[in-house]
């Protein structure tokens, strides 16, 4: 059985989202990453730094959203979310799959902190090459990936919501309407409502 580890208003919302869109049976387990003595002993084994998402799948432990999008796509390529390893497609696939935790994170960090912009000395250029860099990765494309919606989407997708609910997305057609597409998932909603029942 797989468990995701999970609370409110926080990036495990992403992780429900996955896999809402698997199919696959799984349990939640809330814990509050705000209260850290309140922390169960199971979470804080699969979690060290004591951030959510977290999940379990067995004797398997895996922490970052990232690497779980990463980790259910490959174990269970049934799911149909990533290219698989040999395809010519995967390094697109894994290069956009970083990009939410490599540049737009830190990138949103710069914007919303006040950093002085370093492009040329920041591991994520700046907030407007990011931005830049997503528009064109979609371009007309529905999905970062074309017409089939990848693990990758799960990622950017949720950073493109999160950038529109806390008014930092440019105006932009190309990464409002893929927003808009992403709210518009029967399981980015189902995410949405467990997450609002508590
Ligand atoms: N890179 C991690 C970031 C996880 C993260 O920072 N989670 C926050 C909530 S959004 C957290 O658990 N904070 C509690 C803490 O660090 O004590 C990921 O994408 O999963």
């Amino acid at each position: 059985m797989i468990t995701l580890y999970w609370c409110p208003q926080t990036r495990s919302q992403r992780i429900a989202w996955l896999l809402e869109e698997t199919g696959l049976d799984y349990e939640r387990c809330k814990v509050d990453v705000r209260v850290p003595e309140t922390l169960p002993a199971e979470f804080r084994a699969a979690s060290p730094m004591g951030k959510v998402p977290a999940l379990r799948d067995g004797d398997t432990t895996v922490w970052d959203s990232a690497a779980i999008c990463a980790y259910i796509a490959d174990h269970y390529p049934e799911t149909g979310l990533a290219p698989k390893p040999a395809h010519p497609d995967r390094a697109r696939f894994l290069q956009w799959l970083i990009f939410t935790p490599s540049v737009i994170e830190p990138a949103v960090s710069e914007r919303v902190w006040g950093w002085t912009p370093s492009p040329e000395r920041n591991a994520w250029g700046d907030f407007d090459k990011m931005i830049a860099a997503f528009e064109t990765g979609l371009g007309d494309r529905p999905w970062i990936m074309g017409n089939a919606f990848s693990a990758a989407d799960i990622m950017l997708g949720s950073s493109a919501v999160f950038l529109r609910q806390f008014a930092i997305l440019p105006d932009s057609a190309v990464l409002n309407a893929y927003a808009d597409r992403c709210e518009a998932r029967p399981a980015f909603r189902r995410a949405l409502a467990f997450e609002e029942a508590g």
